[in-house]
């Protein structure tokens, strides 16, 4: 067990000297009090040995998956260390991403802001000539940890690559992080370090696919896979879903090494590692879209030091609390418009409601939002004469969509396996997640719900105006056009029927907007 380790470990004389110090100052033992443990910035080349004992910062973070781990019950994986994170941290049972994409969540993810406050709200913005700068306000937490003291990283699985950073605004690589692990850390240097695994994103490659296949013990069965009620039982979809549960396992195993290396360089017994995905499942009704399956995301976090261990955590949080979170248990001041919360500061208002946004997905113009609160999940549709599945690139192009199209148009989807293929949505959907898991019976409609919607419109208005949701009116031309142009470029470049597809998208889209669809 890392935790016996860990106590063994503790015993050495650098767990003892963080005792002591804990001991002679009682702010540096709890850590949820930033305000008092603020420590002097310094260069990150010249740490101040005299904060040693703040803890590594790693946030394990995996593209394109959902709740699948063996810890939530999924019973086909075998992910022992990550159930090992969760059984020895702190699970919190509702984490919600702000964003179901991954640009778009990862803007978020390093600011601590909603990535519509910010205005990188669209995927892949800010890529074009016209960039995207942050509010002054603004730092990207990266910076504010090498400030501090800290060595920062961000790199691949195996730390042989720098990791994807995907941010929607205007920034330079070497502003922000010193390296692509801690290796390159001076003597008694904390740091901050970022994993970016590829997660479900392995299954889209045939030859890495196949790679990984090598690596598990015994892969999945297509056959024995359990379908969400609102997939058809399809053996393309079944497919499908062994290899992206095949790539759970995967991820498991990169985990695994992580942890490896971690303890490998001593480094275990001060580390606090947060396991995350960036969002649901690449899927038909998962990644850029605000169901459960877009936006519920595993979050775990594990320690040796962290100020609580009850677990699990069941109150409603964003993805955007990990940087609050971070910086606080590292002592380092939290921007006071940092719009994330530190999880474990007893001074932390407990989230009554979160929210979710998707926009623009590369070329396909979208604008829906939610909130969920209690049992009860509302979605605002502000373009619903537009189907759900609008034309997308990237979408389009994975092997379910030809499945679910084919089969819809030959009448052979039921009626929850219809409902994402509507041409039309309804403006507003609410589901009583008790009873309804998989958000298929749309409440909205019903009158004994009046008084419920009203509050989730006051709610989500009031949100859009007190966070300035930068979303609430079209994207400009002029951006839309700088974003579009780089994107159609490459396609151009290595595959023209791609490239005539994203025109034709664009064409559409355009078009769409001029009808005021
Ligand atoms: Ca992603």
């Amino acid at each position: 067990m890392y935790r016996n380790c860990l106590h063994h470990q503790l015993k050495t004389l650098a767990g003892i000297l963080f005792f002591l110090v804990c001991v002679m100052n009682p702010t540096h033992a709890n850590p949820t009090t930033p305000t008092q443990t603020t420590p002097t910035p310094n260069t990150h080349s010249q740490p101040q040995t005299t904060h040693q004992s703040r803890p590594n910062i790693v946030w394990i973070l995996v593209d394109d998956m959902s709740g699948h781990f063996g810890y939530q019950g999924e019973k086909l994986v075998s992910t022992p260390h990550v159930d090992r994170l969760a059984k020895e941290g702190i699970i919190f049972t509702q984490a919600y991403a702000t964003a179901p994409v991954c640009s778009t969540f990862r803007s978020a993810l390093i600011t601590g802001m909603y990535q519509t406050t910010i205005g990188a709200h669209h995927h892949r913005s800010s890529r074009g000539i016209l960039k995207i700068q942050l509010p002054s306000d603004v730092v990207p937490i990266p910076k504010l940890f090498r400030d501090a003291g800290y060595y920062t990283s961000n790199g691949n699985a195996d730390g042989t690559r720098p990791g994807k950073e995907d941010y929607n605004f205007d920034y330079k690589r070497q502003n922000l992080y010193d390296g692509i692990d801690w290796s390159g850390r001076g003597k008694d240097q904390p740091f901050f370090a970022q994993f970016q695994l590829r997660g479900g994103k392995h299954r889209n490659i045939p030859e890495g696919y196949k790679q990984i296949r090598t690596e598990l013990d015994s892969p999945i069965d297509p056959t024995v896979v359990n379908l969400p009620p609102y997939y058809p039982d399809h053996p393309v979809i079944r497919e499908d879903w062994a290899a992206y549960l095949d790539s759970v396992n995967y991820t498991d195993i990169e985990v695994g090494r992580i942890i490896s290396k971690l303890k490998k360089d001593k480094c275990l017994q001060n580390t606090i590692i947060f396991f995350l995905t960036d969002h649901g499942i690449s899927h038909a009704r998962g990644k850029q879209f605000l169901y459960e399956e877009g936006v519920s995301i595993p979050f775990v976090v594990w320690g040796a030091d962290l100020p609580q261990n009850h677990s699990p955590r069941e109150d409603l949080i964003a993805h955007i609390d990990l940087a609050a979170t971070s910086l606080n248990l590292a002592g380092i001041k939290i921007p006071e418009s940092m719009q994330g919360r530190p999880l474990f500061d007893p001074q932390t208002k407990p989230r009554a409601y979160v929210v979710s946004a998707r926009d623009r997905c590369d070329e396909t113009v979208d604008h829906i939002r939610s909130i969920r609160k209690g049992n009860f999940k509302y979605i605002r549709n502000y373009l619903p004469q537009r189907p759900y599945l609008q034309p997308c690139n990237y979408k389009d192009k994975k092997p379910f969509m030809p499945v679910l199209r084919q089969l819809h148009a030959d009448g052979k989807l039921n009626p929850s396996q219809s409902l994402i293929m509507a041409e039309t949505r309804p403006s507003e959907e609410l589901y009583d997640l008790t009873t309804d898991p998989w958000e298929l019976n749309n409440l909205a409609p019903d009158p004994l719900q009046t008084q419920r919607l009203e509050v989730f419109r006051s709610l989500l208005s009031s949100w859009e105006r007190d966070s300035n949701d930068r979303g609430q009116s079209f994207e400009n031309s002029e951006r839309y056009d700088s974003d579009m142009k780089p994107y159609l470029e490459k396609a151009r470049r290595n595959d023209s029927d791609t490239a005539n597809m994203l025109e034709r998208n664009i064409a559409l889209m355009k078009k769409w907007q001029q009808q005021g669809k």
